[in-house]
């Protein structure tokens, strides 16, 4: 049985380079072999499997559009959106560990810390040597991350750093943390954090019922020292973390496409493999206005991010372009994955198929990154040029 199927129904392919399909079906293929065989039974047993980090640094998904001699795969941003695609057609949780590698970590070492802290952090980075995680939500401050309370006092060549995060991709297996906290001015500060380092811990947290697969944790920080080396030097305020989210969350919007590829082209096996009444229950016409609004979605969706990279390539997504692409591809997936559930009746909640672990997983990817009403909030500030937030 050949799962993973691309869906290409407005020929698509035809506005891609070679570069970006040989990026795109290395990944497919990578997924096909090392995820799609194990993936149901670790979401199942909600375990992650660290294997594959070393696999996914080969692969080139972490900071594939980061430069090639900072450890990243020089590639544009089409190209790591197509990554992004795949991986998540395998699965959220293992996008999520290369969207945070790379766009929440590589990216703002690239971007903000000092030449000696790039080369220090960013190869080993690059070849999964070491684990990174990002630390921007805390326990009473998630979608309002300008309010945190974590903070930093200068104490000669160090900061003493307090406080808590909450939610962090990653954090219990992490090397390294990035970590965002107000100085003593009020003013947001980027800094890496090593996990040796005395008085920070990372505990588990357990009970998720979506990405069972990724490994989520807490960041806990008392009196740390960090060495001044470590603090980003220039960037100051919420635009520095906001514009990792906003690497991410255009990596997100292509990733929801392949979550919603994987419903799709399973619910239109057993469209076709599944009799009632004596045909296959596609035939019906109540079936295929489900498949059919399907995929009408994720084509509308690609050209959403098809489009959406070539203004980044250019330099020109705006913010509020990435969170309308964020917003709109990962309620088309979860949407998806609802009528890709009912389209396999009882089976459907099984992990025979992969539907309801990515319905499941789609509920995160929902909320985290900025949830679907925090987006909604972004687009109407940047059409009315009125801000519902203040
Ligand atoms: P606001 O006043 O609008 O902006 C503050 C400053 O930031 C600038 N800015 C951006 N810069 C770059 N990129 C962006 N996307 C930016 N958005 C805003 C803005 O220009 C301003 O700059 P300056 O220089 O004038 O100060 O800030 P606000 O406090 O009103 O908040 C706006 C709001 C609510 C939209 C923002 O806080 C927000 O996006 N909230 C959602 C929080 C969020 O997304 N958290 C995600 C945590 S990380 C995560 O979920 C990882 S999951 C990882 C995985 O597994 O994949
Ligand atoms: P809240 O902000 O409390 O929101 C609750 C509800 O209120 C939402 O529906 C929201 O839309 C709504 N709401 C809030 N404000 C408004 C408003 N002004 N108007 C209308 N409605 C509003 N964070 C990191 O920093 N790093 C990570 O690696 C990371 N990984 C994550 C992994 C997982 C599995 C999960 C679940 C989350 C992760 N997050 C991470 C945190 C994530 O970004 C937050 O959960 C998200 O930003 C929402 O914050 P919250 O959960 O505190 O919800």
């Amino acid at each position: 049985e050949d799962k993973f199927q691309g869906h290409d129904y407005y020929a698509i392919d035809e506005l891609l380079e070679d570069d970006h399909l040989i990026a795109r079906d290395a990944v497919r293929t990578w997924v096909k072999q090392e995820v799609s065989p194990i993936i149901e039974e670790y979401a199942e047993r909600a375990e992650c499997p660290k294997h594959l980090y070393k696999g996914l640094a080969e692969i080139g998904a972490f900071g594939p559009n980061i430069p090639a001699e900072y450890g990243g795969g020089g590639m544009d941003e089409i190209a790591y959106g197509l990554i992004m695609q795949e991986l998540e057609r395998g699965d959220s949780g293992i996008r999520s560990m290369a969207s945070v590698q790379g766009s929440l970590v590589m990216y703002p070492i690239w971007k903000y810390a000092s030449e000696e802290q790039k080369r220090k952090y960013l190869p080993k980075l690059g070849n999964g040597d070491f684990i990174g995680c990002f630390g921007l939500t805390e326990p009473d401050h998630g979608s309002n991350p300008g309010g945190m309370v974590t903070n930093i006092k200068d104490d000669g060549d160090a900061y003493i750093l307090n406080g808590a995060k909450m939610w962090i991709t990653n954090s219990p297996v992490a090397d390294i943390a990035v970590v965002w906290a107000k100085d003593e001015e009020g003013k947001i500060r980027g800094m890496v954090v090593e996990k040796d380092m005395p008085g920070f811990s990372a505990p588990e947290i357990h009970g998720k019922w979506s990405l069972r697969a990724s490994i989520t944790g807490e960041l806990v920080f008392e009196d740390v020292r960090v060495p001044k080396a470590n603090v980003f030097p220039e960037i100051r305020g919420l635009r520095g973390p906001l514009s990792c989210l906003s690497k991410a969350r255009f990596g997100i919007a292509w990733g929801a496409i392949g979550a919603a590829m994987d419903c799709y082209d399973s619910a239109l096996r057993y469209s076709l493999e599944r009799e009632q009444f004596g045909r296959p229950i596609g035939g019906f016409q109540l079936t295929q206005k489900k498949l059919a609004e399907m995929i009408t979605e994720i084509t509308k969706a690609q050209l959403l991010a098809w489009r959406l990279g070539t203004l980044a390539n250019k330099g020109k997504a705006t913010p509020a372009q990435i969170s309308m692409a964020k917003r709109n591809n990962v309620h088309m997936a979860l949407e998806v994955a609802r009528e890709a559930r009912q389209i396999h009746g009882g089976m459907g909640i099984t992990s025979e198929y992969p539907v309801m672990r990515h319905m499941m997983n789609l509920e995160t990817v929902l909320t985290y990154e900025g949830t679907h009403d925090i987006h909604l909030l972004i687009t109407g500030h940047d059409v009315t040029g009125l801000n519902a937030f203040q």
